[in-house]
């Protein structure tokens, strides 16, 4: 039901994911360290919910015939210059994952395989709902500015994100 370029690239989009999860879970660890443990948190759950969209991947392909081949995962930065560069980094990544769930769609299109586009809608929907998110933090650190205060109003309230 899959082509093998289709099977490559859905693949891919597994590590993808999964790195996205590593990545977020550095980022917890980084808050940790600097005593954000809200931010921590926030962290901890997006990186949970990244492992999540992996295993959408993998079932899916497993569902579709397809073979599921795992690769070496990235290893992820452990530091950043601020919470707020921790953020814009996290936006910035939203916004690549973003390109290539475009570029997966544009293959379904392409090959016609509409399982395949009917799979990746929520994906689509996702990504557009993760770089909201994440741009409406990098938003509020503008706001905050050199702030203390508001930084601590902002890790706890970041802190109070649970698992949906
Ligand atoms: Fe999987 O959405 Fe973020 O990376």
């Amino acid at each position: 039901m899959i082509s093998a370029k289709m099977e490559k690239v859905l693949n891919e989009q597994i590590n993808e994911e999964l790195f996205s999860s590593y990545l977020y879970l550095s980022m917890a660890s980084y808050f940790e360290n600097t005593k954000y443990t809200g931010f921590a948190q926030w962290m901890r759950i997006q990186s949970h919910e990244e492992y999540e969209h992996a295993m959408k991947f993998f079932e899916f392909i497993i569902e579709l015939g397809g073979k599921v081949t795992l690769a070496a995962i990235e290893k992820p930065k452990a530091k950043w210059t601020s919470p707020k560069n921790a953020f814009e980094e996290a936006l910035k990544h939203e916004l690549h994952i973003t390109d290539k769930i475009n570029k997966l769609a544009d293959l379904a299109i392409e090959e016609k395989n509409h399982a395949v586009g009917s799979f990746l809608k929520w994906f689509v929907d996702e990504q557009v709902e993760e770089v909201s998110h994440a741009q409406g933090i990098v938003d509020k650190f503008d706001l905050i500015g050199d702030s203390k205060g508001s930084l601590f109003m902002l890790d706890r309230e970041l802190g109070k994100r649970s698992k949906d």
